[in-house]
């Protein structure tokens, strides 16, 4: 009897556990700007955010990403290391940058999309924003997770 009941609750018990993960796409154009600022998030929820390019700049010299930081970066800080960082995809691997990058994507060129994704685990603002040079000031936005 109580192997059944083991074995009822061992089928049971990975439904009851995944939740769902919350999906959001951005898309992001030639004119330097995300389809979206504002992303709400909950604490231990997982996040799937893709981000697509949907310009035709070729990629040298108009590529996306997006990059999520904690709460409490500093985009300006990361985003000036960032560009440093061109042999990398433009993601700063100094100390500081690594504790402040919580995911991102590859750059891409025109078409290409990526899914990023991340589990909050405490409630904040989220900064995130594309690190291509020159493009943070104009592509960033707040994940809220609540
Ligand atoms: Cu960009």
């Amino acid at each position: 009897m109580i192997k059944y009941l083991l074995l009822a609750l061992s089928l049971i018990a990975p439904l009851v556990a995944a939740t769902p993960p919350i999906k959001v796409e951005i898309t992001a154009n030639d004119q330097m700007r995300f389809s979206t600022r504002k992303i709400e998030g909950k604490v231990g929820v997982p996040m799937e955010i893709t981000i697509k390019h949907i310009g035709k700049i070729p990629k040298a010299s108009m590529s996306h990403n997006l990059v999520i930081l904690k709460p409490g970066s500093l985009m300006a800080m990361v985003s000036a290391k960032c560009i440093q960082a061109k042999d990398n995809n433009y993601i700063a691997t100094d100390a500081e940058s690594k504790a402040a990058i919580i995911a991102y994507s590859p750059q891409l060129g025109p078409g290409e999309s990526h899914v990023v994704k991340f589990t909050p685990t405490e409630a904040g603002d989220y900064p995130y924003m594309c690190t291509f040079p020159g493009h943070f000031s104009e592509m960033n936005g707040t994940i809220t997770v609540k």
